[in-house]
């Protein structure tokens, strides 16, 4: 069986048990506590010397990182549901929206980027609130647009995808920080289609054992 390391908070890792559910794969998970620092230890360090979430460890011990290509993998070694459609035109607009969340988006609030923020240039609570806010509303405008130009339930298609694997998580760290999703009726739609399905609901941070750690 594989491993997933992984935090409960973690947009990455929600992106991977989500790619994860989806194509109804099991795997062990092991809780990666980022509040006591333990993605430095000396453990995790060895599994990823960046010292990130998510780690995808295989049975034979191979471990992989980065969401996007254990996501990649996943869609390798489990073809059906496709996390990326075969069409190539619908593949590549899929896989930019979900490199604006991922490669965009969240890295400018990342945790370690909010900790730096705080202890280097001395921010408290409000202004760092309001950096993550306002990056999340600026990749969310180019987003929603492009989703309104398609009439499909999720963003390009009628069943999720690579994409909505990387928007709920976003959407959930939207609502930590106080976006309003009003603001962005498509994406919030989205958001609500995927909130139904038991892939999604199984995935939620809240239902994962190490919630609240
Ligand atoms: N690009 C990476 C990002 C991974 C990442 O940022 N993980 C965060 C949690 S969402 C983390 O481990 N942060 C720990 C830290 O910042 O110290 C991916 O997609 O896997």
């Amino acid at each position: 069986m594989m491993t997933l390391h992984g935090y409960w908070r973690s947009s990455a890792s929600y992106r991977v048990r989500i790619g994860l559910a989806l194509k109804g794969i099991t795997v062990k998970h092991v809780a990666v506590n980022l509040r006591d620092g333990s993605q430095k230890s000396e453990a995790h360090l060895a599994r990823n010397p960046q010292g990130f979430v998510p780690v995808l460890e295989l049975a034979d011990g191979t471990q992989l990182t980065q969401s996007l290509a254990i996501l990649d993998y996943l869609d390798s070694i489990s073809a059906y549901p496709e996390l990326l459609p075969q069409d190539a035109v619908k593949r590549s607009k899929i896989r930019a929206a979900s490199l604006i969340i991922a490669a965009d988006i969240a890295p400018i609030q990342n945790l370690s980027v909010l900790k730096y923020i705080r202890a280097e240039h001395g921010q408290g609570d409000a202004a760092v609130t309001q950096w993550a806010a306002h990056w999340i509303e600026s990749g969310f405008k180019g987003l929603e647009t492009m989703a309104r130009s398609y009439e499909t339930t999720f963003l390009m298609t009628e069943v999720p995808t690579l994409f909505e694997c990387c928007l709920i998580p976003q959407v959930y760290n939207a609502r930590r920080f106080g976006v309003d999703m009003d603001t962005f009726p498509k994406l919030k739609a989205i958001d609500a289609a995927c909130r139904e399905l038991p892939a999604f609901i199984q995935s939620a941070p809240e239902n994962q054992a190490d919630a609240l750690v």
